[in-house]
């Protein structure tokens, strides 16, 4: 009688591994052993046929294993159940993907970029540098002295009497000038700051210089580069014209046009009705920036030019309001 109860239980602990995680196979086991008319709940009725002096010792080894039993049925049934959560959380890889966002260049990083590479094709080294500055490096250098007109033009920040908020990246081409001997090509990106905030003028825009400086350089050598640049950045068919105008850092001094991209210069609200775009400043280097870092006017001559990123890249993609590129709307940027 014990040995069978003892064997019964094995058994019943071997069929249940076998059945793990068939919830129909564990729930017949446990009608087998433990149902009304199961295993167990006949061995406990048997007792009453014993002798009266076995029957308290049998009654109890009966119980302790029917417990047991129950507790390994309820385990098996529990663990089905962390299966069947397990069989929710699974990964269905047929589900097409969720994309993740990416980040993406701001289109005046972009055309920043753009402009620098074609010059780097044409052989010119890109430079960067400082956005606070010395006076010195923005005006003095630059042919700008002290109660200048052009000085009220650029609207200063100032930081100090002697530093001020760069308004243009020429110092990083005038200190390339102080480091070293002609030839220079040298291409100078980046941020720069006028106190000047309307629909045209923001207090920080972004802008690119360019200098090149070497014997024999002519006004045809800038007016080549310059078409070769605006033929790159626009197209083949992009016509421009040289302007007469001034800089006191370059003389003789001109500014680029470009036939109106949006109405091919027969006169739209863009160009104001000129059929004209302003794209560009430029001139030959000043022989006053020369004498400041110390080259012999004599020997050398080179041209100079600037111009607003956010101009070009509002030419390039016709955008009609400078101030879209700081609002930082992702439905204006995901565009470009
Ligand atoms: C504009 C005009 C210009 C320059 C920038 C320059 C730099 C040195 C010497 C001489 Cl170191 N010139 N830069 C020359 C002409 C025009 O910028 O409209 N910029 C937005």
């Amino acid at each position: 009688m014990e040995l069978n109860l003892d064997q019964a239980y094995s058994e019943a602990r071997r069929e249940l591994e076998t059945a793990a995680g068939d919830p129909q196979k564990i729930q017949a086991l446990q009608v087998h052993y433990l149902g009304r008319k199961g295993v167990l709940t006949q061995f406990l009725r048997s007792i009453a046929g014993l002798p009266p002096e076995q029957r308290p010792a049998a009654g109890q080894k009966a119980n302790a294993i029917k417990q047991q039993l129950s507790a390994d049925f309820d385990a098996a049934i529990e663990a089905l159940e962390g299966d069947g959560l397990a069989t929710q959380d699974r990964i269905d890889v047929s589900l097409p993907g969720r994309t993740e966002a990416t980040g993406a260049l701001h289109p005046i990083s972009r055309i920043s970029a753009e402009i620098c590479a074609i010059f780097s094709k044409m052989g010119f080294d890109i430079v960067e540098g400082p956005e606070v500055e010395k006076d010195y490096y923005n005006f003095e250098a630059l042919n700008i002295p002290k109660n200048h007109p052009a000085r009220d033009m650029q609207d200063t920040f100032f930081v100090s009497p002697d530093v001020v908020l760069r308004t243009h990246t020429s110092p990083l081409q005038v200190r390339t000038m102080e480091r070293q001997a002609p030839p220079v090509r040298v291409i100078a990106p980046g941020k720069v700051f006028r106190c000047d905030s309307d629909q045209t003028h923001t207090p920080m825009f972004h802008q690119v210089e360019g200098l090149l400086v070497d014997e024999n350089v002519s006004f045809g050598d800038l007016k080549g580069t310059l078409t070769a640049f605006v033929h790159q950045m626009f197209d083949e068919q992009t016509r421009l014209r040289f302007r007469p105008s001034f800089f006191p850092f370059t003389e003789p001094s001109a500014e680029v046009d470009i036939l109106c991209v949006i109405c091919r210069g027969r006169g739209c609200r863009v160009c104001k009705h000129t059929g004209w775009l302003e794209i560009l400043g430029s001139g030959m280097v000043h022989p006053a920036v020369f004498e400041n870092v110390g080259y012999d006017t004599g020997r050398y001559t080179g041209f100079a030019f600037g111009m607003g990123v956010e101009r070009v890249a509002m030419l390039k993609y016709g955008i009609d309001d400078l101030r879209k590129f700081f609002e930082n709307d992702l439905r204006f940027l995901s565009q470009f």
